[in-house]
């Protein structure tokens, strides 16, 4: 492998962003593209929100909200509070003084025709992160949310304002304008030494980067190694609707059903200690701790992983 091994990650929201500040906190440091899901952006009182992106970027800069895990941490929320107040405006969806900066901020560069791509590059390095953070593509790919009770629902209806709580039927990954893979992220994957899949939700989070347009068949054509860790521990996911939907989607909740969807493209699997054994044919699984409840844990979970696929070639 490289001297300075390259990794490029697949990830989603708050789940993801702990393995990602272990990677970041390893040592020696590697160099660490993170292609981050774009499905749940959307649209907010003519503001551009991209909650993944940010949740990620408040992490690896240390400033996003210990509790909630998005969002910045200690905000304000005077802007929210006017818009209830003072108008009568139905706030579900909660942005922060601090938060909502960033976002006036991308919408008035990209009204102004800047990238997505661009426009996070730039924050990430005003905000001091060393690691490169690329959307998983240019064009809105919105993923929208089929429920029994209310029919198709946007992402963030489905997930904040119905609190997760419809059930949900089928998925649906919008491909149809989307431009394709951008120059950065085929770059990433094509010059990365291992590529990982975070512990992030496969059907919410993973599932749209898979479809951007020729991002899977890039992976599946990649030699690096390509690791996924799971979401699912005992039986249920750390956070999340990751075990509801799989059970209202007839899936057996398990780290085996989740290797399965990845089926094809990843080599290897870290499962979690407190899971039952399995064994799929021409997969490698190893089982670690993958409960990252502290930086320490984290870290050792990121670190663990990268020495177990580094052993594949000794
Ligand atoms: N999640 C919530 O459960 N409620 C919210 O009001 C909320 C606001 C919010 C604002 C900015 C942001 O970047 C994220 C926010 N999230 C909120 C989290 C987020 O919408 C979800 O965790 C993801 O979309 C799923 O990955």
């Amino acid at each position: 492998m490289a001297l300075r091994q390259k990794i490029a990650v697949l990830i989603g929201g708050v789940g993801g962003a702990k393995l990602a500040l272990g990677l970041a906190n390893l040592q020696p440091n590697p160099h660490l593209t993170f292609i981050v899901n774009t499905g749940d952006d959307f649209w907010h009182l003519g503001l551009k929100i991209c909650p993944d992106i940010d949740t990620l970027v408040y992490t690896l800069a240390g400033t996003v909200d210990p509790q909630l895990g998005w969002g910045v941490a200690d905000d304000t929320t005077h802007v929210l509070d006017s818009l209830r107040q003072r108008y009568a405006i139905d706030t579900w969806f909660k942005l922060g003084d601090q938060d909502l900066a960033l976002h006036l901020l991308r919408t008035n560069a990209m009204r102004g025709q800047v990238s997505l791509t661009d426009f996070t590059s730039m924050i990430a390095r005003r905000l001091g992160i060393a690691a490169t953070i690329l959307p998983m593509c240019d064009a809105e790919m919105p993923t929208s949310i089929h429920t029994r009770e209310h029919g198709e629902l946007s992402f963030q209806d489905y997930f904040v304002r119905q609190r997760w709580q419809p059930v949900v039927e089928k998925i649906a990954y919008d491909s149809g304008q989307a431009a394709g893979l951008s120059a950065q992220v085929r770059e990433a994957l094509t010059c990365a030494d291992l590529v990982m899949i975070a512990p992030s939700n496969p059907w919410l989070s993973i599932a749209p980067i898979l479809a951007v347009p020729g991002l899977r068949e890039l992976l599946m054509a990649l030699p690096a190694p390509k690791v996924a860790i799971t979401p699912v521990i005992g039986g249920d996911a750390v956070k999340g609707p990751t075990a509801k939907i799989m059970r209202e989607l007839d899936l057996e909740v398990s780290a085996r059903t989740v290797a399965g969807y990845y089926g094809g493209i990843i080599d290897g699997f870290v499962d979690d200690l407190r899971n039952p054994h399995f064994s799929v044919a021409g997969l490698r699984t190893t089982r670690l701790d993958t409960l990252m409840t502290d930086l320490e844990r984290k870290v050792a979970l990121a670190r663990d992983t990268l020495d177990w696929v580094r052993g594949w070639s000794s």
